[in-house]
């Protein structure tokens, strides 16, 4: 194991990584921004060191700056987190240059993830089931109109560098498809540099449901089971669980072996979540591998009693897994909260402040992960996410009891502060919610309530 590693990020996944390496006896050093000055997760660290203004920009993803503070605090390993520089293959690269391991997968595979036309001619081929269309990029809106043509009606417009719903587009005719195909491309451009598209059919009101991945030094993967992370808006998910109300047994199946397959496929090492879409008649579709740790990992450690942040750790040292398949069993139910200090209420609008009054629950079945501290206040510069309520029961309904009664003891207050834990007991209390009813469009759906 490394005897020191470094911690490129913030919040509570920063708190999360230097967590697992303090159990594994290794040291974390943690960077920051002057706009994370003093914060609390900083105490948790073996040492802090600030690389610049609060602008990400300037600090969080301004590699030159990490380098140099990896350099100076002589870690063996650097752990990027999510979002920042997580899936930035030439940051992987760099660090492989400096003899410094980063922590997920080889820079190869992270730039093979991220083309998603490229990801899906290589699902198709290792037999992942992927949704229907071109075969990889569209070079003109003619091509794309012959390909909507050949698969029907609608289709969707898809920025081969893009994902998490960036670059898209969906089309219901040929003149939709011709306006949607130069708007996503002219989008991708300029968000990415690269503005390859693909084109395939689009899929109405699917859940999405993702495979959480584990792959060992020599290759080896297992994978752990899936996550529904249908409660979402605009992409931002707000409710995870575990396993899905959705999935049969031979779906979960099915799908589990159809994401090993493709990060064998891929090559693929460390922690990474194969994503799906699956729709109404229980088809599910490859859409792209995330080569990251997710915020939402942990309802699949409540499940399976397995820490993957660790694994992350001990994959990146060169270990192969000491376990197999047949290891991972499945128990229980578990539900992730995002507590955001955000506004339902105004589209969502950030609403920090400083914390003056904070209860954070506890008790049975209840797992906070949160960097967040009475007298904290809450950055503007960053998302606004401010800690993880995780529940975990014997089944769906214990779970969702346990939330209830968390919820209700939770308290963030303080000036200017409004969080999403209010829209979590109302969504608790939707009969489609409870009853495992719902797709992606459930919250548009409800907003109203
Ligand atoms: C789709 C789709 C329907 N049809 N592809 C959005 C994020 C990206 N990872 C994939 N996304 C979608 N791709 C086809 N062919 C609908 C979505 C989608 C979605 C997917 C997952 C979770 C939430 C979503 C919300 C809207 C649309």
């Amino acid at each position: 194991m490394f005897g020191r590693i470094l911690v490129a990020n913030r919040g509570e996944i920063a708190l999360r990584v230097i967590r697992a390496a303090h159990e594994l006896d290794c040291e974390a050093v943690v960077v920051y921004s002057q706009g994370d000055a003093g914060a609390p997760w900083l105490d948790a660290a073996d040492e802090s060191i600030c690389i610049g203004p609060a602008p990400s920009a300037q600090s969080y993803l301004d590699i030159p700056r990490i380098l140099a503070a990896a350099e100076v605090a002589d870690v063996e390993a650097i752990h990027p987190g999510y979002g920042f520089l997580a899936e930035n293959a030439h940051f992987a690269e760099i660090c492989a240059g400096c003899n410094i391991v980063f922590i997920g997968p080889p820079a190869e595979v992270i730039n093979s993830c991220g083309d998603k036309a490229a990801a899906k001619a290589l699902a198709k081929s290792a037999g992942v089931p992927v949704v229907p269309g071109s075969e990889g990029a569209v070079a003109d809106a003619d091509e794309a109109a012959r390909i909507a043509e050949e698969i029907g009606y609608p289709v969707m417009i898809k920025a081969s560098a893009g994902g998490g719903g960036r670059g898209m587009r969906m089309a219901r005719n040929e003149i939709t498809l011709r306006s949607g195909f130069t708007a996503a491309q002219n989008e991708a451009g300029a968000a990415f540099g690269d503005d390859t598209v693909y084109v395939e059919k689009f899929v109405e009101n699917p859940r999405h449901i993702e495979i959480q991945v584990l792959a060992g030094a020599d290759g080896e993967v297992v994978h752990l089971g899936e996550r529904d992370c249908s409660v979402q808006r605009r992409h931002q998910k707000l409710v995870e669980e575990a396993p899905s109300p959705a999935l049969t047994p031979e779906i979960r199946e099915a799908m589990g072996a159809a994401a090993v397959a493709y990060a064998k496929a891929a090559g693929y090492r460390n922690a990474g979540t194969v994503e799906f879409l699956l729709d109404k008649d229980g088809e599910f579709y490859f859409i792209e591998l995330n080569a990251r740790i997710q915020v939402e990992h942990p309802v699949t450690e409540m499940v399976t009693g397995i820490d993957l942040v660790r694994w992350q750790l001990r994959v990146a040292a060169g270990e192969k897994l000491d376990f197999t398949q047949a290891d991972v069993q499945l128990r229980g139910h578990a539900m992730e909260f995002r507590i955001n200090a955000e506004n339902p209420e105004r589209g969502f609008a950030p609403a920090p402040g400083k914390i003056d009054h904070l209860v954070l629950p506890g008790g049975r079945g209840v797992r906070i992960d949160s960097h967040v501290a009475a007298g904290y206040e809450i950055p503007r510069h960053y998302d606004s996410m401010i800690a993880k309520l995780i529940c975990y029961g014997d089944d769906r309904d214990e779970a969702m009891r346990i939330a209830r009664r968390a919820l209700r003891e939770l308290r963030v207050e303080g000036r200017g502060i409004a969080t999403t834990a209010g829209l979590h007991q109302r969504i608790l209390a939707q009969a489609d919610f409870v009853n495992g009813n719902f797709d992606t469009s459930f919250l548009e759906r409800h907003l109203d309530v």
